[in-house]
């Protein structure tokens, strides 16, 4: 059978905080509104296009504080030309009221996680009225989902999610696939590709992540069938072995570097608005 058409180039995401991370043990963690500035603007130098935030508090310590999001996403677009996603995924102790009241901050993008899922010790909660009422909240307020894939099942939600709201706002449908956490999907070339096979037909692209050593296989394996790239110190803090990030721009250059060499080159901020049907 013929190849199916590979996109002409990649989308390189940066999850550079996450809400696991500690700054005590990780002092290079971009947590203060400066290194998230700083942090955007070197990754974006270095060829990403779009960034999945969580912030932190004056502790380091993960918030959704509605002045903090929406002064984070203030800063971001005034100091780069990323498009800036917030999570509402949060930490595993947020609730879920203050994970829908995100769309308050007015971001490009919002992360959607299509089901609940084991979390290593912990469960990272997403029902499906939550999920729900995310979506049609996303859609009215014209902020583009990036659905999260932790799971099978997931793809499945995402379907259900579809078929019962319709397209969001934008009308492309980009699906992350979060790959390697303790409860989810294995971070295999194997599990990655059964999940494509799922996907609905409306989904018009997709990106992978492979959390901790799962990082690099998952890179190659999406390179190669044609997806896009999430990287950033949420998912992997160690740049090879025994050696760790010491910035997550490094993440993203090696990203490019190989996508480059795939001959899919990282797609400018605009071409990823494009890609991802963000308002200008
Ligand atoms: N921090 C995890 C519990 C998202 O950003 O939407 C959830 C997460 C997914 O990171
Ligand atoms: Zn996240």
């Amino acid at each position: 059978a013929t190849p199916a058409p590979s996109p002409t180039g990649t989308l390189v995401t940066v999850a550079p905080t996450g809400a696991e991370h500690a700054k005590v043990d990780l002092p290079q963690l971009p947590t203060t509104l400066d290194e998230l500035v700083e942090t955007g603007r070197r990754c974006e130098a270095a060829g990403a296009a779009l960034i999945h935030l969580h912030i932190r508090d004056a502790a380091h310590a993960p918030t959704l504080d509605p002045g903090l999001l929406r002064a984070s996403v203030d800063a971001l677009r005034s100091e780069t030309d990323l498009v800036v996603q917030l999570s509402t995924g949060g930490s595993v102790h947020d609730p879920l009221e203050s994970r829908l009241t995100v769309l308050d901050a007015e971001p490009d993008s919002c992360s959607l996680t299509c089901g609940t899922t084991n979390f290593g010790d912990d469960v990272f909660l997403n029902p499906w009225g939550f999920m729900s009422d995310l979506y049609v909240q996303a859609q009215e307020r014209e902020v583009v989902p990036e659905f999260e894939l932790f799971d099978l099942g997931h793809v499945h939600a995402l379907r259900r999610l579809l078929d019962t709201h319709g397209l969001p706002f934008g009308a492309r449908v980009h699906v992350d696939f979060v790959t390697g956490v303790p409860g989810g999907m294995p971070a295999t070339t194997a599990a990655l590709m059964a999940g494509v096979a799922m996907l609905p037909p409306e989904v018009t692209s997709w990106s992978a992540t492979g959390i901790g050593r799962g990082h690099l296989p998952i890179m190659a394996a999406a390179l190669s069938a044609g997806g896009h790239l999430r990287v950033g110190m949420e998912d992997n803090v160690m740049f090879a072995r025994g050696r760790v990030v010491e910035h997550n721009d490094e993440l993203v250059a090696r990203a490019v570097e190989l996508a480059t060499l795939m001959q899919r080159p990282p797609l400018t901020t605009e071409q990823a608005r494009e890609l991802l049907g963000v308002k200008d």
